[in-house]
């Protein structure tokens, strides 16, 4: 097997070099677009296209041709002199998996490079592959009306971002809120912002609650913040404590949980953190993560918060972020909707209800 790395100024231009190099019967195994500033320090952008293919041929030429190739397939040269090459053809199945995912999504050289540029973005191929299907059945559906190109699949994918916009006030008692996530989230500061939106702007009755009661400085950093908006701070330390301050408080509009700073890790911390919760009658979850966390860490996080029952997502440090498909792979594969997006640390003003525009503009722009 040979593989092949094409850089070119367009998908075409790079699909016929790899044909004039290997021939007619080489398979496209990744594309992915290239930007770099045409000057340094312009503001102008370009990008080109890199196609990797490859050509089933001679074996003894397989482990050569990839050496040459890439670094990182160095080490499958050695393993497999004149030998099997099982490990780099699982690879490439895998790979290939997504090319016949590509093709059977009827993707022709208008329709790919959109793809491209969605899991450059970060969304997720498969994820990619079910927006794709659904403008594909769609446009079968609706004669006449066929897929034209990025304008009409992000159409469809917005409609996949659930938002469900900002938290809600009963008109009997307090609406009970708990932001739970990883440490470092910007648990504490969101807490800060929604107080001062609700106390400040909206001249609500606000309590806040700190289960933090591992790192005395989180507890600080709420009740300094309380201070500020003239919004009291109670420091729970366990079940009791908090039930008892929910019940003394039930002439609040709405009370603002803030949870500890442990590991999502610590497979304990999320039952110790329900037994606490569920003292409450009804507490809306917020499971908070941040925007530019990696994808598997953010996965996780869902995996061990989900039995507190996530109700909301809301995502921080938008303004940090590079690529946003991950706001928008959560989305779909959750199905939990988003409330709130953060954008900086300035507190109150870097907090925007979620909407799905924005997620699209976000992954598009
Ligand atoms: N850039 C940026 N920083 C944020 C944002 N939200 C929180 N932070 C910062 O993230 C850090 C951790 O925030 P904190 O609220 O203490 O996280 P917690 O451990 O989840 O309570 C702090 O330095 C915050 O200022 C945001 O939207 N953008
Ligand atoms: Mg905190």
């Amino acid at each position: 097997m040979r593989i092949k790395k094409v850089i070119a100024n367009s998908y075409g231009e790079a699909l016929s070099r790899v044909k004039s190099e290997l021939g007619e019967n080489a398979m496209v195994l990744s594309t992915r677009s290239i930007k770099f500033n045409k000057d340094q320090g312009a503001s102008e952008c370009s990008s080109l296209v890199e196609i990797t293919a490859a050509l089933d041929n001679d074996p003894h030429q397989e482990t050569v041709a990839v050496a040459e190739e890439t670094s990182n397939e160095k080490r499958w040269m050695s393993v497999d002199k004149g030998g099997e090459i099982r490990e780099l053809r699982s690879m490439i199945a895998s790979l290939l998996t997504q090319t016949d995912k590509a093709k059977s999504m009827g993707l022709n050289e208008t329709l790919l490079p959109v793809y491209e540029k969605l899991i450059g973005r970060g969304v997720d191929d498969r994820v990619a592959a079910r927006m794709f299907e659904t403008i594909h059945e769609r446009g079968q559906r609706e004669e006449g009306n066929p897929f034209i190109g990025e304008n009409h699949l992000a159409e469809v994918m917005k409609g996949a971002v659930k938002c469900d916009g900002p938290i809600r006030l009963e008109s009997a008692g307090p609406k009970v809120v708990a932001l739970v996530g990883p440490t470092g989230a910007g648990k504490t500061t969101t807490i800060a912002k929604l107080a001062a939106r609700f106390a400040l702007q909206q001249k609500k009755k606000v309590a806040l609650i700190s289960l933090d009661t591992y790192r005395m400085g989180a507890w600080e950093q709420l009740e300094s913040y309380g201070e500020l908006m003239q919004v009291p701070v109670f420091l729970a330390a366990d079940r009791n404590e908090f039930s008892r301050i929910i019940q003394e408080h039930q002439d609040k509009d709405v009370i603002l949980v803030d949870t500890m700073g442990k590991s999502h890790r610590d497979l304990d911390y999320c039952k110790r953190l329900k037994q606490v919760l569920e003292a409450a009658p009804q507490v809306e979850i917020h499971l908070v993560q941040s925007a530019t966390a990696q994808e598997s860490v953010v996965s996780e996080c869902f995996k061990q918060f989900a039995p507190l029952g996530i109700d909301r997502v809301l995502f921080t440090k938008l303004d940090e972020a590079v690529d946003f498909g991950l706001l928008f792979n959560c989305s779909v594969r959750y199905q939990i909707p988003f409330s709130y997006f953060t954008t900086g640390q300035s507190v109150p003003e870097d907090i925007e209800v979620a909407a799905q525009d924005k997620v699209i503009r976000l992954i598009f722009n």
